[in-house]
């Protein structure tokens, strides 16, 4: 099976093969991906993704299955033809600031929590439609498809979305997993731009004559709904024993640390402390919280590039090992950190605000951002388990910041629980598990999958150091800084 994988930073092709000794992957095509600003606007390149899709597919040769994910929210509008209305805009563009407290006007937080299981995050899909409810675009599309579904439908023909993506929309009712059209229809987002939904493991379609000599394949090649939102594919992926009581951490552009449930968690208090439910494969449940993640490290070590001065990340980490523990802090989830740019600029000043001395070196403006980024992992893994009235035993953590030692040490000790890192490639895994059962494999249930990626893959266990600093007293020096908003 070949698994296309996109992730904000970089997009990969990946051929999995699923047989009685366990699971294999191998890497066959990687590209570097980011947000393009054009005319005063960040769009996603499309056109180039698809390109480097077709690139991997073809360099992937003879596969039985194509599988696509890719982050959640972002969406391309298709008119009555089929036809591609502008380029997708990323999610981190400022054409939803304020959108969310003007929308809630007519209905509020809590209300689309109820229904949707969605924290208030200011791109969420319902917002960036929103903005653009009153363009010449929007009024021109019959329809709306997600980012995997996009590039699903250039290789097959075939419109509709996959649930798991649909749930990071804001329209999608959490218990009935289906459209909420009359929310839709409410808020003015016109309900003809939901197409029909689709459930992994689902077939999507064939590739068309056109793909199919593109990608050098003999013979028209299926195209499998996997969780297409890859985080829902990352937390199959994660080798967790079924008895287990874990949390994961789905460490990339951005963190997604949660735990999964059988049911959502509609409640006030999981709203209030930053709670998402989205939907995962087969049913389940991603109660997690969107911690900023590795893009404020890549967002720094880029403005460092730009102005001349090039800290490659092994260097960069290297020195915040180096760097004292517990200097400045800051709130890594806050808005300011979100859009693009200077980010060593945005941490110096969150600092200052709340009486801290700035960073004055490239390596403990590195530890201020993972300290700040392990501070966020913990804050968020206690308030599962207090919100779910289940401790827990171990965190998972999966993705590119699987690499980063450091991170992995300072979340150990941060949580104090064992962290089994492993592996980097969760979400290409979930991927192609899914698929692998959807043409026959023998699979039964998520254990089944989370048993064979046990079995197949390396994983590295970081134990708390006994002998850490106190996270504890941290925790209650920086809320005495007021570095986090009041409740
Ligand atoms: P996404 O899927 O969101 O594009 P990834 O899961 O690929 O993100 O993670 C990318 C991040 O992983 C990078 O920003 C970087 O911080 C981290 N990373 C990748 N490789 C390494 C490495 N060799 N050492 C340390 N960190 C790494
Ligand atoms: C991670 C991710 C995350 C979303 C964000 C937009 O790649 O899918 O789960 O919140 O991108």
């Amino acid at each position: 099976m070949a698994a296309v994988d996109l992730g904000a930073t970089s997009g990969r092709v990946v051929v999995g093969e699923v047989g009685p000794a366990g699971v294999r992957l191998e890497e066959v095509h990687r590209f570097p991906n980011g947000p393009v600003r054009a005319g005063g606007t960040l769009f996603w390149d499309v056109l180039g993704i698809h390109r480097e899709v077709l690139a991997g597919l073809r360099a992937a040769g003879a596969v039985d299955g194509i599988g696509i994910d890719s982050w959640a929210v972002d969406y391309g509008l298709l008119d009555a033809e089929g036809t591609l209305l502008g380029n997708p805009v990323c999610y981190r563009d400022s054409r939803t600031d304020g959108v969310a407290d003007a929308l809630h006007a007519t209905v509020s937080a809590a209300e689309l929590y109820r229904v949707t299981g969605l924290r208030e995050l200011p791109f969420n899909t319902i917002y960036q439609l929103v903005s653009e409810r009153d363009s010449p675009r929007l009024a021109a599309a019959e329809t709306m498809l997600l980012l995997p579904d996009l590039l699903g439908y250039w290789l097959t023909g075939a419109v509709g979305v996959e649930r798991t993506n649909a749930s990071t929309t804001g329209l999608l009712d959490a218990t009935s997993r289906e459209w909420d059209t009359r929310l839709a229809e409410r808020v003015g987002i016109p309900p003809r731009l939901l197409p029909p939904l689709r459930s992994p493991g689902e077939l999507v379609g064939r590739t068309t004559p056109e793909v199919t000599e593109e990608i050098g394949a003999a013979a028209p090649v299926p195209v499998v709904a996997v969780g297409s939102h890859d985080t829902a594919s990352a937390v199959l992926g994660v080798p967790a024993g079924r008895d287990s009581a874990f949390a994961f951490i789905s460490s990339g552009t951005w963190s997604l640390v949660g735990v999964e449930l059988t049911e959502p968690l509609l409640t006030e208090p999981a709203r209030l402390a930053g709670f998402s439910n989205e939907a995962g494969v087969d049913g389940t449940v991603r109660l997690l919280r969107n911690v900023m993640g590795l893009w404020v490290l890549s967002e720094t070590l880029r403005t460092w590039a730009a102005a001349g001065n090039t800290v490659d990340l092994p260097a960069a980490l290297a020195a915040a090992a180096a760097a004292p523990a517990f200097g400045p802090l800051v709130d890594i989830d806050a808005p300011e950190f979100l859009p693009p740019g200077d980010m060593p600029a945005r941490i110096a000043e969150a600092c200052t605000a709340t009486g801290q001395r700035p960073p004055a070196t490239p390596g403990e403006t590195v530890r201020c951002v993972l300290e700040s980024l392990a501070m966020a992992y913990r804050r968020a893994v206690r308030g599962l388990a207090e919100l779910t009235d289940r401790p827990l035993e171990v965190v998972h953590l999966v993705g590119g910041g699987t690499h980063n030692e450091l991170l992995c040490a300072l979340t150990a000790d941060a949580c104090g629980l064992p962290v089994v890192a492993g592996p980097v490639e969760s979400a290409a895994l979930g991927n192609v598990l899914v698929q692998a059962r959807a043409l026959g494999a023998d699979l039964p249930d998520r254990w089944a999958m989370r048993e064979l990626v046990a079995r197949s893959l390396d994983t590295r266990t970081y134990l708390p150091t006994p002998a850490a600093p106190s996270w504890d007293a941290a925790e209650r020096h920086y809320a005495s800084l007021d570095i986090w908003p009041r409740p």
